[in-house]
């Protein structure tokens, strides 16, 4: 079976992109290839943070790998958080995240916002990115511990749940990730 490790220090990535992959290739972490660095994600953008990352583990373990960066979008606040997501309170604690943009919202009947992913590949040192996006809103309070991050405030299209209250396998069929993950999983397969 093949195998790509997946530069990434998120355990939530890492466990959803192992469910959808339904052993489409092995996952190995990056514990597992020896790196233990704070990977490099400094260009500003969305697919520039996910080519630097993964970049950075092919060029330093010449190992073939992929790294999602990912982010959410929302239309009131011109795209904000968008590559700064990760970070947006000022901290990577989820609660002081998910109150820092409510409160942002506050008075705010627009909420229509996406969450995006770009995966980049480097197989062989040649690069392939895959993006994905769904669409949805930020609800007015957090439902649902399921998840990670921003999601017991996004509610899909379609849905009125939050991707907090939504199960993995509901989640991964339309997220952003898992969108991604099917255009690298189709690549991969030729
Ligand atoms: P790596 O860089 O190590 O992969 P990270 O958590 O720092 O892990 P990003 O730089 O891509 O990942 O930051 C994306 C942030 O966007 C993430 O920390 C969450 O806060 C948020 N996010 C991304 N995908 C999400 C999802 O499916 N559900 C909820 N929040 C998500």
């Amino acid at each position: 079976m093949n195998k790509l490790c997946f530069a990434t220090n998120n355990a939530h990535k890492i466990e959803e992109v192992a469910f959808a992959l339904d052993g489409a290739f092995e996952l190995l972490s990056l514990a597992e290839i020896g790196c233990t660095d704070e990977l490099p994600e400094t260009t500003g953008t969305i697919p520039g943070n996910s080519r630097q990352k993964a970049r950075y583990v092919f060029d330093h373990f010449q190992i073939d790998c992929f790294a999602d960066d990912s982010g959410l979008e929302v239309d009131a606040l011109n795209g904000e958080p968008g590559v700064d997501t990760a970070f947006y309170s000022g901290s990577r604690d989820h609660a002081k995240n998910i109150a820092f943009l409510l409160q942002k919202l506050a008075g705010i009947t627009n909420r229509t916002a996406r969450f995006r992913s770009v995966i980049t590949l480097v197989q062989n040192g040649q690069e392939y990115q895959f993006e994905g996006v769904v669409e949805g809103r930020i609800a007015t309070e957090s439902h649902g511990t399921g998840g990670f991050g921003y999601d017991p405030i996004f509610i899909p299209e379609g849905y009125e749940q939050t991707f907090g209250e939504l199960s993995m396998e509901v989640k991964n069929g339309m997220s952003h990730r898992g969108r991604a993950v099917r255009g690298l999983v189709d690549y991969l397969a030729g």
